[in-house]
């Protein structure tokens, strides 16, 4: 059966998948954007929880439970800061898509949704974030077994319009 990638339009903290994805910061501590908003909405058993993890580089991936979220499970990835492209940005940010795909993958789960990492305070443009979401996920995905849908949740009909673009383009 194939995977199926698909954009929608939504808040992620509301989605009822097996692990939803954080845009996180190194020391993964909490922040605003929808670092914030997860925090929120998973209660405070998410900070503590992620005390426990000892941060993480950029480009990397953590896990914890969902805690009060509808979502089983929380990633926790550090997209890189845009710098105009000059520093390893694309590589950094793919990471982040194939570690959370490889977790997710490790915990034998089926659902995933990932907002647009980086593409917030972190200034990546969305065109180009999402070119390297799209292609790094359908790459991962030719390595796994488990998974059968990955969201990419669009915080914005602008950049749901991005992803629709390059999920119904040539593949
Ligand atoms: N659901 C889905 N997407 C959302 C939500 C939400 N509830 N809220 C915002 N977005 P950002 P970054 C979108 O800034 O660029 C934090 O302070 C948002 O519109 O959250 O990776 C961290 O602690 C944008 O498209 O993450 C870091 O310090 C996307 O999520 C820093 O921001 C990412 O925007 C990370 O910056």
């Amino acid at each position: 059966m194939p995977t199926l990638l698909q954009a929608l339009h939504a808040d992620i903290t509301t989605l009822q998948v097996d692990a939803i994805v954080n845009a996180a910061n190194p020391s993964l501590l909490g922040g605003g954007g929808v670092d914030g908003a997860i925090h929120q909405a998973a209660g405070p058993e998410l900070l503590s929880a992620c005390q426990k993890l000892g941060g993480c580089r950029t480009g990397d991936a953590k896990l914890t439970k969902g805690f009060n979220l509808p979502a089983r499970y929380i990633i926790l990835a550090v997209g890189p800061v845009w710098h105009g492209g000059t520093r390893n940005e694309p590589a950094l940010l793919a990471g982040c898509y194939r570690r959370s795909i490889e977790l997710v993958e490790g915990l034998e789960l089926h659902t995933l949704a990932f907002p647009g990492i980086s593409t917030g305070s972190y200034g990546y443009p969305v065109e180009q974030a999402a070119e390297v979401a799209v292609n790094t996920v359908r790459d991962a995905l030719s390595q796994t077994s488990c998974i059968e849908k990955v969201y990419f949740c669009c915080f914005s009909s602008y950049d749901l319009q991005v992803y629709r673009r390059l999920l119904d383009g040539p593949q």
